[in-house]
């Protein structure tokens, strides 16, 4: 397993080659692929924004971090997808909010929540409350996944809830907000269903409110 470590100097080095080659490897070797993101790869990004903070990265540096996660996770996605047992064609809307253009931890929700059973219509990244609003009755969604990266771009959570309620659909649909800046108090504050500090427990709690657990 040592060689594991390769895979987090590979994403905090910004090497997307190493990242994929390190990855394959350990796949072949049934490694968990959620060990592969927790341990290894969040870990390496979290590092590379202390780092941007220090002045010791920029945005290239960032840029090609991103590059390398990416890179490993689109050999892991197919295997999350494929953990989903159920078809229960619950409808899931997920997005980057307005202004942002981070869609990593967005992606990984997405891939989480296709492997959880729903069906995702995944709208990108620097969506308006109008485009969730738009998808959600264009789907008949039950679900709306915000992600936010930034603390500049936080408030467009609120502005979608609240565009939401003047909508009149509020009630139609479970709203749940994440992303690195945003805390449980945020979440409460906006009006949002729910928050959660990772994926995994973003699906698990999907499917609590949604009344999915067996
Ligand atoms: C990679 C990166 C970039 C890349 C993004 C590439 C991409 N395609 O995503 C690029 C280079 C484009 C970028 C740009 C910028 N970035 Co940037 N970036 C990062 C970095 C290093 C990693 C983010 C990441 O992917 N993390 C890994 C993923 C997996 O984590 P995550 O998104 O948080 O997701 C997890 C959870 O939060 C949760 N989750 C996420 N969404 C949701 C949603 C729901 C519903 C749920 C339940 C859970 C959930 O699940 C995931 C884990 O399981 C962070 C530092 C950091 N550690 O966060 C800075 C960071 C976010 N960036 C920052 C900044 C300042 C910027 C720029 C403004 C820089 C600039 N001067 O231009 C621009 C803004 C561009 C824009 N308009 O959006 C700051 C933000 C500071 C702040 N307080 O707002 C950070 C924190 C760096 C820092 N420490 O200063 N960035």
């Amino acid at each position: 397993m040592d060689y594991l470590e390769k895979l987090h100097d590979a994403v905090l080095k910004g090497n997307p080659d190493i990242a994929v080659e390190i990855t394959e490897k350990a796949l072949e070797e049934k490694i968990d692929p959620h060990v592969l993101i927790n341990e290894y790869m969040i870990r390496a990004m979290d590092e590379v924004g202390a780092r941007f903070e220090r002045f010791e990265y920029f945005i290239p540096q960032l840029l090609m971090s991103a590059k390398a996660m990416k890179g490993a996770m689109a050999l892991i996605r197919p295997l999350l997808i494929s953990e989903g047992e159920e078809d229960n064609s619950i409808c899931a809307i997920t997005g980057t909010v307005k202004g942002d253009v981070h869609d990593i931890g967005k992606n990984l929700l997405g891939a989480l929540l296709e492997g959880g059973g729903f069906r995702v219509v995944d709208l990108g990244t620097n969506v308006s409350p109008e485009q969730f609003i738009e998808a959600v009755e264009t789907h008949k969604a039950k679900l709306v996944c915000m992600s936010a990266l930034l603390t500049t771009t936080m408030p467009g959570m609120k502005t979608t809830i609240d565009a939401f309620k003047g909508a009149g659909i509020r009630d139609k649909v479970t709203m749940l907000v994440g992303g690195a800046p945003v805390t449980n108090q945020f979440a409460k504050d906006i009006g949002a269903d729910g928050y959660k500090d990772n994926a995994s427990a973003g699906v698990v709690l999907a499917k609590e409110l949604l009344g999915l657990t067996k």
